[in-house]
C-alpha cells in the first residue's frame, strides 16, 4: 500500500528531534529545526493542515551528567535551558505550534499509558543483566555515566551509543572495558534486574514499516541492516532517580526509571495533544494523527484498514538518531496501538569551516552568536536550508554564508523585487493595469507545480531554490524587455512588462515564505498586501497584487567585509584557546553542547602495568602499507573505506579517519596496518586490517624512511 498525496484529507504532524536540555544551542542543533520548520510551513502552503511540534528533552544521562558537573539538581538544570531553547527557536522563526518538554506532567502520564499498554499486550518482561557498577562510588554507572570500547566496531564508545565509530545504539552491559566517567575507575559489571520491550516481536511488521516509510534514503535503509538478525529487547529501565518512574501498576520496578528514549519520543504526542487541547479538537485533532482508529490491533502484519484512518506523521532529525526513530519508536507505537509514522527525514550534520563541529573545541558558531551579530534569521535559514541535500551535511562558515547572501538574496531576489516594485510605484504608483503575460503565468504555474513536487519529495533544499529560480527568471526578464525604455515609446507594453514583474514578485513571496518567512512578510506588506503572507496558500502566487502600494525599500542587506572578518577572527581565536589535547566530539554536537571546555591538560590513558612477553608482541603482525585509495562508507559519518597495499597483497579496512582526515589526501599516504587483526564487517563492509594511530585526532603512525611495502615492523 502507498500514501496518499499530499495534501491528504487527514492532518499531519511535522516533529522535530528533541534537544537535549544540556547546554547551549549552536548552528548544528538548529539545522532539524530549520528544516522541520520550513517544511510544515510548506505542507500548509499546498493545504496540508499541519502542526508543528516539538519539545525539550529533560531527562537521561545527557542531562543528569551535565547537571552534576554543574552542582545543580537535572531539574533546575534542564528547565533552565528548556526556557531558553523556547525563546531562541521563535527568533530563528522557528514557530512551533506546541514546544512542550519531557518533564511535565502530560507527557509523564502518557509515557506511563504506553508502558502499561505494552505489559497488557505482553510485550514486556524482566531480565537480570549485567550493569556497570562504579566501586567507588557505590553506584549504578547507566549510559554516559560509563565509557569503554564499541563491541561492534572497536571504537570508543559511551555506554549506549558508538557516538565516535559504527553509531549502534548499545544496551546496557555490552560495552567493553567499561571505565566510569564519575571516577574515572575501570567499572565492575553486576547483576540487576531490568525491564525489556520485546522488540522481536514487532520483526515483521518493522520490516513493513520500513518498505512503507518514506522520507530521506538513510533512515530508510540503514535500519533493514539493523533489523536483518533476530532483533534485540530493548531495555527499558535505567537505575537512576531522574527520569519518568516505571508505572507502580506495571508490576515491580519501583526504584526504577524509564530509559530516556522511551518518555522522549512519546513527547512529539504530548506535545500534539497539547496544540490540540490548546486550539480545540474541531480545530485540530491530535487523536486524528496519532491513534488508530476502530479498535485496537497489535497484529504482526500492517492492515490496510489502517490507511486513511490516522494522520500523517512526519518526523525530521540528526541522523545520528535514525535507529531510535525507524525501529525502536514504530515498535513502541504499534505495541500501544498508535499509527506509525509516514516519513522520517534524517539531516546531515553541520560543519564548520570544512571541519567537524566541536563544541569541546570551541569550534562551533552558537545560536547566540549568529544573533548578536545582527543578521537576519532568514538568511541564517537560507544557507542552512539549501547548503546541501537534507541527508547530506553542510558546511558553514562566515565567509560562504557572506557570499551566499550577497550573490543569491542581496544580487538575486532582493535586486529584482526592488527594481520591480520601485518601477511599479515610480509609474503606476503600484500594479499597473495589465493582464500578465500567458508566458510569465505559465513559469509561475511552473513554479507552483515544482514547489509542490518538492514538498511531496520532501525535499527542502529545492522547495526553497524555487524562488530563488523563479527571481532569476525575473531578473532576465525584466532586462531582457528593458521596461525603462519602453515608457515613453511603447507605455502598453511598459505596463504589461511591469505587470509581469510585479506578479512574478508576489509568487516569489509566496513560494519563499517557507524559507524566509520574516523576509516574506515583510514583501508582502510592500506589496500592500492585507493579512499575513503565511496565511494563503500557492494559489495566491497568481492572484493580482494591490493596485496601490508604497515606495519599497531594499528587502535584504548585504553583508560586509569587515563584519566578516570580525567574525572569523572571533572564531578562530576561540578554537586556538582550546586545548588541542582535548576530547573530540564527533560532528553533530546535538548532545554534547556543553562537554568540559574547562580542560587544558593531556588527557593521558594510564600505562597498561600487566607486561607482556616477546611471544605476544610477536604475534601482532605490523606491516608498513600505503594507501592506494579512500572513500566514504556509505551510511556511517566516521568510516572510511581504504585500500592499503601491504607488499603481498592489497587490503581493505575500514577506519574511523572520515572526520579527522580527507579521504582525497589519503591515497599515497604510508601507514602502519595490523595485518592479522580479525576480520570484522562495518556497515556492510568487510575490514580486513586495522590501520594504526595515535589520540583523538586519529594521527596516523608512519615511517620515517622508506622501508618497501609490506615490511614488518619490529
Ligand atoms: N534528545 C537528542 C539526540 O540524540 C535527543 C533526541 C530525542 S528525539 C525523541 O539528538
Ligand atoms: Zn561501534
Amino acid at each position: 500500500m502507498s500514501h496518499d498525496e499530499f495534501p491528504t484529507e487527514r492532518p499531519a504532524v511535522v516533529t522535530c528531534g528533541l534537544p537535549y536540555a544540556n547546554g547551549d544551542l549552536h548552528v548544528g542543533h538548529l539545522r532539524t529545526y530549520v528544516d522541520g520548520d520550513a517544511l510544515s510551513r510548506a505542507l500548509r502552503r499546498i493545504g496540508q493542515q499541519t502542526a508543528f511540534v516539538s519539545g525539550s528533552d529533560m531527562h537521561g544521562t545527557p542531562v543528569a551528567v551535565n547537571a552534576a558537573e554543574a552542582g545543580v539538581e537535572p531539574r533546575e538544570f534542564a528547565l533552565d535551558f528548556h526556557e531558553t531553547y523556547a525563546e531562541t527557536f521563535p527568533q530563528f522563526n522557528i514557530e512551533f505550534d506546541n514546544y512542550g518538554h519531557t518533564d511535565d506532567a502530560a507527557n509523564v502520564e502518557l509515557t506511563q499509558e504506553f508502558v502499561r499498554s505494552w505489559v497488557e499486550n505482553d510485550h514486556v518482561h524482566e531480565k537480570e543483566i549485567q550493569v556497570a557498577w562504579d566501586t567507588e562510588e557505590d553506584q549504578p554507572l547507566p549510559d554516559r555515566f560509563v565509557e569503554g570500547t564499541c563491541p561492534y566496531c572497536g571504537e570508543q564508545a559511551r555506554g549506549d551509543e558508538c557516538d565516535e565509530g559504527c553509531q549502534r545504539h548499545l544496551e546496557p552491559g555490552e560495552i567493553e572495558d567499561p571505565v566510569s566517567t564519575i571516577t574515572g575507575n575501570p567499572a565492575e559489571y553486576r547483576t540487576r534486574e531490568h525491564k525489556f520491550l520485546r522488540l522481536s516481536d514487532f520483526q515483521e511488521y518493522l520490516q513493513g514499516f520500513l518498505d512503507r516509510l518514506e522520507g530521506t534514503d538513510n533512515a530508510q535503509n540503514q535500519p533493514r541492516e539493523w533489523i536483518e538478525g533476530e532483533l534485540q529487547d530493548l531495555c527499558i529501565t535505567r537505575d537512576m532517580d531522574w527520569g519518568v518512574d516505571y508505572p507502580d501498576e506495571a508490576d515491580g520496578g519501583e526504584d526504577l526509571v524509564l530509559y530516556v528514549w522511551v518518555d522522549a519520543p512519546i513527547e512529539y504526542v504530548a506535545s500534539t495533544r497539547q496544540y490540540s487541547e490548546r486550539v480545540g479538537a474541531d480545530e485540530y485533532n491530535w487523536e486524528d494523527v496519532w491513534k488508530v482508529g476502530g479498535e485496537e490491533r497489535h497484529g504482526p502484519q500492517w492492515d490496510d484498514d489502517w490507511a486513511g484512518e490516522s494522520g500523517e506523521i512526519i518526523h525530521v532529525i540528526g541522523r545520528d538518531i535514525i535507529q531510535h526513530h525507524a525501529v525502536f519508536w514504530p515498535a513502541m507505537l504499534r505495541g500501544a496501538g498508535y499509527n506509525e509514522p509516514r516519513a522520517i527525514l534524517a539531516t546531515g550534520f553541520v560543519g564548520i569551516d570544512g571541519k567537524a563541529l566541536s563544541t569541546s573545541r570551541n569550534r562551533a558558531v552558537w545560536a547566540d552568536e549568529y544573533l548578536d551579530a545582527g543578521f537576519h534569521p532568514d538568511l541564517f535559514r537560507y544557507y542552512i536550508a539549501t547548503g546541501a541535500e537534507l541527508d547530506t551535511d553542510v558546511d558553514f562558515s562566515w565567509d560562504r554564508f557572506q557570499e551566499r547572501v550577497n550573490g543569491e538574496l542581496v544580487g538575486n531576489v532582493g535586486n529584482f523585487i526592488y527594481r520591480s516594485l520601485l518601477f511599479a510605484e515610480r509609474n503606476y504608483d503600484g500594479t499597473p493595469d495589465a493582464p500578465v503575460s500567458d508566458d510569465v503565468r505559465e513559469r509561475i504555474e511552473d513554479a507552483i507545480a515544482d514547489f509542490e513536487a518538492a514538498v511531496r519529495a520532501y525535499d527542502v533544499r529545492e522547495l526553497a531554490e524555487i524562488a530563488i529560480e523563479l527571481s532569476n527568471y525575473g531578473n532576465e526578464y525584466i532586462q531582457r524587455n528593458e521596461p525603462w525604455n519602453l515608457v515613453d515609446d511603447d507605455p502598453e507594453r511598459a505596463e504589461q512588462v511591469i505587470r509581469d514583474c510585479v506578479q512574478l514578485t508576489k509568487a516569489v513571496a509566496v513560494l519563499m515564505q517557507p524559507v524566509l518567512p520574516g523576509k516574506a512578510e515583510r514583501l508582502w506588506g510592500q506589496l500592500g498586501e492585507q493579512g499575513s503572507a503565511a496565511d494563503v496558500t500557492l494559489d495566491a502566487a497568481l492572484d493580482a497584487p494591490p493596485a496601490e502600494f508604497d515606495e519599497p525599500a531594499e528587502l535584504f542587506e548585504q553583508v560586509e567585509d569587515d563584519h566578516i572578518e570580525a567574525l572569523n577572527e572571533e572564531l578562530q581565536e576561540r578554537v586556538e584557546s582550546e586545548a588541542p589535547a582535548d576530547a573530540s566530539n564527533g560532528g553533530e554536537g546535538d548532545e554534547d553542547a556543553d562537554e568540559s571546555d574547562e580542560s587544558d591538560d593531556v588527557d593521558l590513558e594510564p600505562l597498561v602495568e600487566e607486561r607482556i612477553g616477546f611471544e605476544d608482541f610477536e604475534g601482532v603482525d605490523m606491516r608498513v602499507g600505503e594507501v592506494r585509495s579512500a572513500e566514504a562508507v556509505e551510511g556511517a559519518d566516521k568510516l572510511l573505506r581504504l585500500e592499503v597495499d601491504i607488499g603481498h597483497e592489497v587490503r581493505q579496512v575500514v577506519a574511523g579517519l572520515r572526520q579527522l582526515h580527507d579521504a582525497e589526501d589519503l591515497p599515497g599516504t604510508r601507514v602502519i596496518l595490523l595485518a592479522n587483526m580479525e576480520k570484522a564487517e562495518l556497515f556492510g563492509v568487510e575490514s580486513d586490517g586495522m590501520v594504526l594511530a595515535a589520540g583523538d585526532e586519529a594521527d596516523l603512525l608512519t615511517t620515517h624512511e622508506d622501508a618497501p611495502l609490506g615490511t614488518r615492523v619490529k
